[in-house]
């Protein structure tokens, strides 16, 4: 995973950048920002290593599983609070430093936690939500990055409900700042694909 020298990675990554010219927001999509083999070696790492656990919330005195496996890790102590779900975070292992490093090169912050997602296949998903949770401050930098199958990442404007449709694919990097959170609502709808995909959201917790 070191094969290139780390400046020229980073000077090559700005034509990759494309704006998502969406109202109230901020929205960069990098595709191909990890090559084809660093993103296979990152995801194979990723199965294999992290602590996929199976939550399950708890809506009208009834409890559901979560349509995904989930994980957290982070800097020591960092709690985190999302639908009902309390995580503790686990220390930071190689391979999210190295995935961490390298997205804090364009992002210019300091990302200090991350939630992981992995999409077994089509029939797992995450409903419509903003990552505007308290503990994420005013204006949240979210730094996601994408392996593994590719799937639709679906936003809607809270009120004007103005829809946009991106692809997320093996190797991208999505980054969402400023208002966006507070304006639009994202989701990852089930699909009819077979194949697996982890996503990674980076984040600062307060
Ligand atoms: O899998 C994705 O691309 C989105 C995940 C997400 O929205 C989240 O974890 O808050
Ligand atoms: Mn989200």
């Amino acid at each position: 995973m070191h094969s290139r020298p780390y400046d020229s990675f980073v000077d090559n990554l700005e034509h990759l950048a494309t704006i998502i010219d969406l109202p109230e927001s901020n929205i960069t999509l990098y595709n191909h920002f990890f090559n084809e083999p660093d993103s296979r070696k990152f995801m194979a790492t990723l199965l294999d290593e992290i602590q996929w656990k199976q939550e399950r919330i708890s809506l009208y005195g009834k409890t559901y599983e979560l349509p995904r496996l989930t994980a957290w890790y982070g800097e020591r102590n960092k709690t985190y609070r999302y639908s009902g779900i309390t995580v503790q975070s686990i220390p930071w292992i190689a391979v999210l430093e190295e995935i961490k490093s390298k997205i804090e090169s364009v992002t210019k912050v300091k990302f200090n936690s991350v939630l992981l997602n992995r999409y077994r296949s089509g029939t797992d998903s995450v409903s419509w939500h903003s990552d505007d949770e308290c503990q994420l401050g005013r204006h949240p930098v979210i730094g996601s990055v994408s392996f593994g199958q590719s799937r639709l990442f679906k936003l809607k404007h809270k009120s004007t409900k103005q829809r946009k449709h991106l692809e997320l694919i093996n190797g991208s990097y999505l980054l969402m700042k400023g208002a966006t959170q507070e304006n639009w609502l994202h989701a990852i709808p089930k699909s009819k694909c077979q194949g697996e995909r982890v996503n990674l959201t980076f984040r600062i917790i307060k």
